[in-house]
Parts: structure tokens; C-alpha cells; sequence
């Protein structure tokens, strides 16, 4: 498959003319956004997060969230080429009609991407450093935090995502946003950790039981990427 970097560029090359290989939808169009394969093997997150939910929630729920932004955006050369992030932080600028689409789908390609670097095998554990210090001068104590992070995701009714944010503040605080939403959209804050409560993400193991899974959940937090996530997010 083509790097993302390299459709990009000859997007930009009058002389280019893709040949077969490279005409990767069904619209015969060169895709703008790509998939990542997952950082590290299905069955890595067992017996925590199954590798059957993980092939689904990869291969099909996170793949759709890509093709279908890409249908969005298609033929629009200023929405193809523009950074997914600053995609949706201007919501606002995208036209009225591909605006629900773009919201939706863009911000679960967003969201995934990031979530599968959250986690990790033989990950748990616990914060160090200024992490763990700050989180725990915000929430009494990390178990502190985890609680009302969980407690974030089990209020939120049918599908979304909790977060922990760095608010305009610069503070940390946990957030909750419905569908595919995320904090870049109102610039609320930038995401340090976000956990997936669609059913999609736990259903198969878990069944109704969202609870156990978002506890289940911290031993495949890969603290580390976290930390760089505040730390690229405190800037
Ligand atoms: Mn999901």
C-alpha cells in the first residue's frame, strides 16, 4: 500500500498518471486518507482485549471510518490534502453537505489512530514522572483518577469516548463526548488518553458489562505513550 506522504505529493505532480495498483477505492480515485496497520499483532492485548474484537474494531470499524471520509472528501483537493487534525478543528469551514460526514467519520479515524497507540502488550502498570505527579495533584491520586475516568465512560449513555485532556487551562481535566467526537472539535482540549465505550469495543468479551472492560482496559495502557501525549500537549 502507498504512504500517505507519497499519494500526497503526487497529488501535486501534473506529469503523475496512477497506474492500476495505485487506484485504491472503488471510485477509481487516489485515496487521501490511509489506515495504519495496528502497532502491534490482534491477539497482543489478550486475554484483556481480544483479538477477534481487535480484528473487527480495526478491520472493519476503523477501515469503514477512513473509506468513508475519503468518499467525503473526495474531488475536494483542499479537504484531501489538509492534516486530519486541522480538519476538525474547522468543522466549521467544511461545506454544509459533507460537514455530519466529515464530523463522523474523520473523528473516528482520528480517534482510533490514536487509541491503538494508547495501548500496547505488556503494558499496565502505573504513570511516572510528571504524569503521575500531576495527576495526582488534579484527582487525589492516579486510582483517583482511573475511577472517575471509568465513571466518565460508563455516564456516557449509548456510544462515545471519556478523555483526559489538557484544557485551555493547560490543566488536566476528563472529558466525555458522544459518537466520534473529540475535544479538537471545540477545542476544549488535546486528548492525553481516550477510551473507546462503543459497544463495538467490548462487546464480544464483555457483552453489556462496560465496567469491567474500561478496568479490564488499563492493563493495556501503554503509560509511556501517554506521557508523551501530555508532554507534547503541555507545549
Ligand atoms: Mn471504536
Amino acid at each position: 500500500m502507498m504512504g500517505l506522504a507519497l499519494v500526497r505529493g503526487m497529488a501535486f505532480c501534473y506529469s503523475y498518471r496512477p497506474d492500476k495498483a495505485e487506484l485504491n477505492n472503488e471510485l477509481g480515485m487516489i485515496m487521501a486518507y490511509e489506515l495504519a496497520p495496528l502497532p502491534y499483532s490482534k491477539d497482543a492485548l489478550e486475554p484483556h482485549i481480544d483479538a477477534a474484537t481487535m480484528e473487527i474494531h480495526h478491520g472493519k470499524h476503523h477501515a469503514a471510518y477512513v473509506a468513508n471520509l475519503n468518499k467525503a472528501v473526495a474531488g475536494n483537493a483542499a479537504l484531501e490534502n489538509k492534516p486530519l487534525d486541522q480538519l476538525l478543528a474547522s468543522l466549521s469551514t467544511v461545506p454544509d453537505n459533507i460537514r455530519t460526514a466529515v464530523r463522523n467519520n474523520g473523528g473516528g479515524h482520528w480517534n482510533h489512530t490514536f487509541f491503538w497507540k494508547l495501548m500496547g502488550p505488556k503494558a499496565g502498570g502505573a504513570p511516572t514522572g510528571a504524569l503521575a505527579e500531576d495527576l495526582t495533584a488534579t484527582f487525589g491520586s492516579v486510582a483517583g483518577f482511573q475511577e472517575k475516568l471509568e465513571a466518565a465512560g460508563l455516564g456516557r449513555f449509548g456510544s462515545g469516548w471519556a478523555w483526559l485532556v489538557v484544557n485551555r487551562s493547560s490543566k488536566l481535566e476528563i472529558i466525555s463526548t458522544p459518537n466520534q467526537d473529540n475535544p479538537i472539535m471545540d477545542g476544549s482540549g488535546l486528548p492525553v488518553l481516550g477510551v473507546d465505550v462503543w459497544e463495538h469495543a467490548y462487546y464480544l468479551k464483555y457483552q453489556n458489562r462496560r465496567a469491567d472492560y474500561l478496568k479490564a482496559w488499563w492493563n493495556v495502557v501503554d503509560w509511556s505513550a501517554v506521557a508523551a501525549n501530555y508532554a507534547a500537549a503541555k507545549k
